[in-house]
């Protein structure tokens, strides 16, 4: 059996708008009121999975979860009085962002030899605290081999998990063993720490994972502070090398020192603060990149477009190609409707590690399947979205529509 990485993203959907919803998520509130394109979103976001697999990378997608969502507005006796803000919490697109989807351990890493998946719960922010049950639906269906896979439920709500958007892995190749590395936020600054300590391991421990070969490491408060509402907006890792901020942990040596007793081979490629602040890190997202193996054994940077174009991550990135070190190509993408709401590359993919032959193929995406989810976007996708316009009926019926196509044709009715 040949374990690869294979990335998931989340089709853009139909309903993608900018409510500002996410307290903490500078991008997303210093957006909020303005009018979307989620056709344009869509596409921006299939354009990415395609470049991806021109690279030679294995590629799968999820579908966005039905919007608006009736029985959420109901739950919350949304009406006339209840507000804007309320009303926007059923109409969300934020399941584009596959990275907040689950956590996921390979098959190497875990006692009974398969892949385990943990649905997030995303109680920390409404309007993504409903995403699960839809989300769960998918991974059941996706991953239902149950030889291969496991797929659990959400930690409870008391602790916040937000899925992979906090958990690294390091191994020497991707279907090796590796070292799984947590990193949760502490309460008490001014925004909410999304990820619990508590919830990452409990994740840990019904992954069935080596008690050796897990870490749990603090977000550093400051970079929660300035905007790093995830531990993706500040470190990636892949394979041997870990790239991060100099600020991304509470103690980076600690850090660093316990990742090197469990994973000796590891290779840290740290941004200083210097070089890059922790506001020019977030607000560029050079680190919620997609950090790739491609099949030559080179690694490369799925970087946003809005790093390219800032004129100190540039400088860093010269230097560190310049200087040969492990990430030999930075290539960057346009997706620029996805990053107003604060979800770059890194955000709009979940990793696992697995052999494509024992996922459902509904779910893995080629060139031919590609064209058809560009045509389905095209005819069906609203061309905007004024937040104004959440709420009315119109604009619920071609949501609905717009998905109902997408899941026709794809053959996925079940969803429905
Ligand atoms: O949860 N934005 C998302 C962005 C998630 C990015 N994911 C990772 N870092 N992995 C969030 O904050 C904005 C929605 C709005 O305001 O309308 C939003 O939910």
């Amino acid at each position: 059996m040949s374990l690869v990485e294979i990335n998931f993203d989340g089709i853009v959907g139909p309903s993608h708008n900018y409510a500002g919803l996410s307290l903490g998520n500078l991008a997303a509130t210093a957006h909020a009121g303005d009018v979307s394109y989620p056709r344009a979103a869509a596409l921006q976001g299939l354009e990415k999975m395609r470049g991806n697999m021109a690279l030679g990378l294995a590629q799968g997608f999820f579908v966005p979860v039905p919007r608006p969502n009736a029985d959420w507005l109901e739950a919350i006796a949304v009406d006339a009085v209840a507000g804007r803000a309320l009303l926007a919490t059923g109409w969300s697109a934020s399941s584009m962002w596959t990275a907040n989807a689950a956590t996921v351990s390979p098959a190497p890493d875990t006692a009974d030899g398969r892949c385990h998946l943990s649905v997030a719960n995303l109680v920390t922010m409404p309007h993504r605290s409903h995403e699960w049950p839809d989300t769960l639906r998918q991974l059941q269906l996706a991953f239902a081999n149950e030889r291969h896979f496991a797929v659990h439920g959400p930690v409870p709500p008391c602790f916040g998990d937000e899925g992979a958007a906090n958990h690294m892995r390091l191994s020497s190749a991707h279907g090796a063993a590796g070292l799984e590395v947590f990193v949760y936020g502490r309460a008490g600054g001014p925004f909410p720490a999304r990820q619990h300590e508590q919830a990452s391991r409990v994740i840990a421990r019904r992954h069935g994972l080596d008690p050796e070969r897990v870490l749990f490491i603090e977000q550093s408060p400051e970079a929660i502070a300035a905007g790093a509402f995830h531990n993706d907006v500040v470190a990636v890792a892949n394979e041997r090398v870990l790239f991060c901020h100099e600020q991304a942990f509470a103690d980076p040596a600690s850090a660093y020192a316990a990742i090197r007793q469990r994973f000796p081979e590891v290779e840290v490629v740290e941004v200083p603060t210097s070089a890059v602040s922790l506001a020019e890190a977030v607000r560029s997202y050079l680190f919620n990149a997609q950090l790739v193996t491609l099949p030559a054994g080179e690694q490369a940077l799925v970087i946003p477009g809005e790093a390219w174009e800032s004129p100190e991550v540039r400088a860093w990135l010269d230097a560190m190609i310049a200087s040969n070190g492990p990430i030999r190509r930075i290539i960057p993408v346009d997706v620029r409707q996805s990053m107003a709401n604060g979800g770059g590359p890194a955000c709009l993919r979940l990793r696992v590690v697995a052999d494509p032959a024992t996922i459902d193929t509904r779910f893995l995406l080629d060139g031919p399947k590609a064209e058809i989810l560009a045509k389905i976007i095209e005819t069906h996708w609203p061309e905007q979205v004024d937040p104004a316009d959440l709420g009315r009926e119109n604009l619920a019926i071609s949501v609905r529509k717009a998905r109902g196509a997408l899941l026709d044709a794809l053959g996925l009715a079940e969803l429905a």
